[in-house]
């Protein structure tokens, strides 16, 4: 358990020590021009609140709304809006008695925590050290060098393949390309709505320095081991991972057999949407290093389409994460959709005209379907589209934005419909990143605030009470189910981390307190989370549920918050 943050406990001199659980709040705090909006559970007989400053002195009055209920997390709550309310400085909420957790309005307010979500990156990297002076406290040497990893007989090979570097997945040190694919498919989008974001020296990792932005850096370093996993063929195997899931160790100890399993459709379209993206991202930077992405995309394209329903399962005896794909459709549409932008070629753009129609399917996307990412990924790109698809990029997000936004307004909490299943974090960042594209295409502010809003659910408006970034926040999350948290010894969970989040299958609980699995305090929907290291249904982190998170906090700090320097030589420390 790692000390809860007495200072900010101390703020202020209070009335009520904050309680956990009764105003839920953004615990970061707001940009001055953004939506603010506390949700207030279960305190009945109040109607007013206030907003009181670091001296305990009211700035600011309002009234409570009426009471609404929500059934997935069956409370009775109001909201308090001080939107209006802009002056930046550290503040708390008042209700009655009860005080929130403290929080700050100012221009750069999410920056910190969104660099540390990057950082988290490079802290997930395999077959590397990560020295003092750039991982702090969480130096740990190379693990799963990953240059001779035996193909398993699904893979229809035999012998070794040489793939070093690429990510851990998650909390287990697998390396699966559909879930880095949907991952790095957001990362890179990101850099195409806002060039830049996270430049050279901002996220101090090694290559910090180089001249390329460090996310570029970054995913460079995902991608290298991406071109691993391509066969001579064009195919793309899906995943290197041991049998089962090793224990909850450092990766240098992990003694079990890394090998390579088959390939499928999924992963070989996953791989030519982001290697095509990557050829035209760092086409300046590395030109041939960016020609063979481009030559290795349509390879996989070519691939997928003559063998466009191999579905990857786990054979018998095969533990690890499966990531089976069962439909293609969407992930043609995004390969086909990154392939024509980069390459402006009539058989791709003859594709998308075929298949029209699934413009209309807007979503927020995970790993099973990415055909929102399409959508978005084409609506930055409108000028070379042909105008029938443009019509429907601009209507379909739009449409789906403003159908969204109503429902925001009649929600107790004031969020979107989205899927509470396991990785619930990430598919609401998803959806709340998909506002910002509308808001790109349409120019219009309410689609900005919508995402704003999105983003205080992650960082604690939310009816856990929790912030879903590890390090950041009031209420912290700091019994992530991942190895290096749990076997470094260090209080706390490594920062920078987004856990999946309330999950109400709860695959991993018991019945009772005292039995093997996660225990759930609740099992409301929209509360079925638990800080436990046991809990892989719901405290587990991901990299591909931290990436729409990054990516709509790294957005909205640019929007709202003050433009990136340019020459940002800030070396940014992880939190103590
Ligand atoms: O995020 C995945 C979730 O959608 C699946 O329901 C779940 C069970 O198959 O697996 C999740 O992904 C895990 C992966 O299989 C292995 N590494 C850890 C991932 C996060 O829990």
């Amino acid at each position: 358990m790692k000390k809860l943050f007495l200072s900010s406990l101390l703020l202020l001199s209070l009335p009520v020590l904050a309680q956990d659980n009764l105003i839920r709040i953004n615990q970061l705090g707001y940009y001055p021009d953004a939506p603010k909006i506390a949700i207030i559970p279960e305190i009945p007989n109040e109607s007013e609140f206030e907003v009181l400053d670091d001296k305990g002195i009211s700035q600011y009055k309002g009234v409570l709304t009426d009471e609404i209920y929500w059934d997935k997390s069956g409370e009775k709550v109001r909201r308090a809006d001080f939107s209006d309310f802009s002056k930046a400085g550290k503040y708390q909420i008042k209700v009655g008695d009860i005080l929130s957790w403290p929080f700050e309005i100012k221009d750069d307010v999410w920056r910190d925590v969104s660099v540390a979500i990057m950082k988290s990156y490079y802290l997930q990297r395999a077959s590397y050290e990560l020295e003092e002076k750039y991982a702090g406290v969480y130096k740990r040497p190379m693990g799963h060098p990953d240059t001779a990893c035996t193909m398993h007989p699904s893979s229809g090979k035999s012998g070794k393949l040489y793939a070093p570097g690429g990510w851990y997945d998650a909390g287990d040190f697998g390396k699966y390309i559909v879930s880095a694919g949907v991952t790095m498919g957001n990362m890179m989008s990101l850099i195409e709505l806002i060039p830049s974001v996270f430049p050279d020296k901002s996220v101090n990792i090694p290559e910090s320095g180089n001249g390329l932005s460090d996310i570029l850096d970054e995913v460079k370093y995902e991608l290298d081991w991406f071109k691993y996993m391509q066969d001579d063929d064009g195919g793309v195997f899906v995943k290197i991972t041991s049998e089962k899931y090793p224990d909850m160790m450092f990766p240098q100890y992990d003694p079990l057999q890394r090998n390579v399993y088959g390939k499928s459709t999924a992963a070989s379209l996953h791989f030519a949407a982001v290697m095509a993206m990557a050829a035209r991202l760092y086409k300046t930077f590395d030109p041939d290093w960016s020609a063979d992405c481009l030559v290795r995309s349509e390879r996989a394209w070519s691939w997928a389409e003559a063998n466009n329903q191999v579905i990857f399962t786990n054979p018998p005896g095969v533990l690890s994460g499966a990531y089976s794909n069962r439909n293609m459709e969407d992930e043609f549409l995004w390969a086909a959709a990154e392939l024509f932008t980069t390459t402006g070629k009539a058989a791709y753009k003859q594709y998308l005209i075929d298949h029209k129609e699934e413009l209309w399917n807007m979503a927020g996307s995970g790993w099973a379907n990415v055909n929102g990412l399409a959508i978005t990924s084409l609506s930055l790109y409108q000028d070379i589209l042909p105008e029938e698809l443009r019509t429907i990029i601009k209507k379909s997000l739009t449409d789906w934005s403003v159908q969204l936004i109503r429902d925001m307004n009649i929600s107790a909490y004031r969020i979107p419909e989205f899927r509470l299943v396991w990785g619930s974090n990430g598919f609401i960042a998803s959806t709340g990143l998909c506002f910002l594209y509308t808001y790109k295409v349409t120019g219009d502010r309410k689609f900005l605030n919508a995402a704003a809003e999105v983003a205080d659910y992650i960082l604690g408006k939310n009816a856990t009470g929790y912030c879903f970034v590890t390090g950041y926040g009031s209420r912290q999350v700091v019994n992530l189910h991942h190895s290096v948290s749990i076997a470094d010894g260090i209080e706390g969970s490594l920062p920078g981390f987004v856990p999946g989040g309330p999950n109400p299958s709860m695959q991993d609980a018991t019945s009772s307190e005292h039995g093997q699995g996660a225990y759930y305090e609740s099992k409301m929907p929209a509360k079925a989370y638990v800080d436990s290291e046991l809990s892989y249904a719901s405290n587990e982190n991901d990299i591909c549920y931290s990436a729409p998170v990054l990516a709509l906090l790294a957005a909205l700090d640019h929007y709202f918050g003050s433009p990136y320097p340019a020459n940002w030589s800030k070396h940014y420390n992880l939190p103590e």
